[in-house]
């Protein structure tokens, strides 16, 4: 057994009492902070920061010292695994990432191989130790992998996308062209995040952040299925320690009950579902990370302190409950902000946790 000096995160996504609602941020780390900025213009680009453990931990760190946060997250991509199966991930200067060789036929997808996490992704095993080792117990660090529909998306796409007429005209198509591939991402992704486990991830999250584009039928078929393929496989104890899975499906509020049965630990939400409704479909079930609209942090503290008091009634007393963003931090928030945010869940959560 590890013990940490702060381990309210992993209790909470345990449903266990807690003294203050834990919270952190997705994209904590990143171009909001110039700290960060730095960093990435002295190593030349993003890939650079992540190839390199000591940057990656580096840049890991830089939010914590400012802010109170509850947990680090692995600085990474969603895209290494891709990137690992020979797709070429670069990226345009303004323009978000994009892929050499994306996926166009059944001759592609068989040709794909599952990455030795040790072997093509050793740079994130290595930043995962390095964390790990730097954070001295402190807090726990989060790894984290795409789903494979999320991860299909910019494999079919050749990048970002708005429409996602690529990976759909696939899905209705050529629908066993799809499977295959989202059946061979899932266990790579389940390589991966076991081999981030060993390394020394505490918990684990899935991003799906593109699942919500899809129909309910079709959600199941393409994206949920293969999230609960994941959660069966993942190392649910590691040391003695238990390492509790979130799933967080972006627009996906209208779900929440298919995603509670796939037997992860929380979900994680974004900020279109009202957490008291989501505490009452499924607060039985699983614990809940979320949800304050990311734009909220351009307002006034005093309009940050009331929204982050509104989302701690809405959940009310009771255990499960990890305080976030309902998705990434934007790149021109003050950081300040964010300090004003972190330090309203720990203030004005105290009283529902007696
Ligand atoms: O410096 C830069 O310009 C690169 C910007 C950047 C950063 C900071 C990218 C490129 N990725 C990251 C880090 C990152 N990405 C982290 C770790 C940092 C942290 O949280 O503190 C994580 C967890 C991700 C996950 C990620 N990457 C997701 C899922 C979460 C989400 O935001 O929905 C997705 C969809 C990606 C793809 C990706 N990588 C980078 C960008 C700009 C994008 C989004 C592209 C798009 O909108 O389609």
């Amino acid at each position: 057994m590890t013990t940490l000096k702060n381990d309210r995160y992993i209790r909470a996504l345990l449903k266990q009492p807690v003294d203050a609602t834990p919270v952190w941020m997705m994209r904590q780390a990143g171009r909001y902070l110039p700290e960060y900025k730095a960093v990435r213009k002295e190593a030349g680009d993003f890939m650079a920061v992540c190839t390199n453990p000591e940057l990656a931990c580096e840049v890991t760190l830089q939010p914590l010292r400012r802010f109170k946060l509850d947990a680090a997250i692995l600085f990474s991509d969603i895209l290494t695994i891709p990137d690992a199966m020979g797709l070429g991930l670069y990226f345009e200067a303004g323009e978000g990432p994009k892929f050499k060789h994306p996926i166009k036929s059944l001759a592609d997808v068989k040709k794909l191989p599952n990455p030795d996490p040790e072997i093509e992704l050793k740079y994130v095993m290595d930043a995962v130790r390095t964390i790990r080792k730097n954070l001295k117990g402190s807090v726990p660090l989060i790894g984290f992998s795409g789903s494979p529909w999320t991860l299909a998306t910019y494999m079919i796409e050749g990048g970002s996308s708005k429409a996602f007429t690529k990976i759909k005209k696939m899905a209705f198509a050529e629908p066993q062209t799809l499977h295959l591939l989202l059946d061979k991402v899932a266990d790579s992704v389940i390589t991966y995040l076991n081999a981030q486990i060993a390394a020394g991830a505490q918990s684990v999250m899935i991003f799906d952040t593109w699942g919500g584009v899809l129909s309910p039928r079709d959600y199941k078929l393409f994206s949920l299925q293969y999230m609960e393929k994941i959660v069966a496989g993942l190392t649910r104890e590691y040391e003695g320690n238990k390492v509790p899975v979130t799933l967080f499906t972006k627009n996906g509020g209208m779900w929440l009950e298919s995603i509670a049965a796939t037997g992860c630990d929380a979900l994680g939400l974004d900020w279109t579902i009202d957490i008291a409704d989501a505490k009452a479909r499924v607060g039985d079930k699983v614990a809940l990370q979320g949800n304050m609209d990311p734009s909220v942090l351009y307002a006034s503290k005093e309009r940050i302190e009331q929204e982050v008091q509104d989302i701690l009634a809405g959940f009310g007393a009771g255990e499960g409950h990890v305080f976030n963003l309902g998705h990434g931090i934007h790149l021109d928030v003050p950081p300040e902000n964010a300090g004003y945010f972190v330090d309203a869940v720990h203030k004005y959560s105290k009283q529902y946790h007696k």
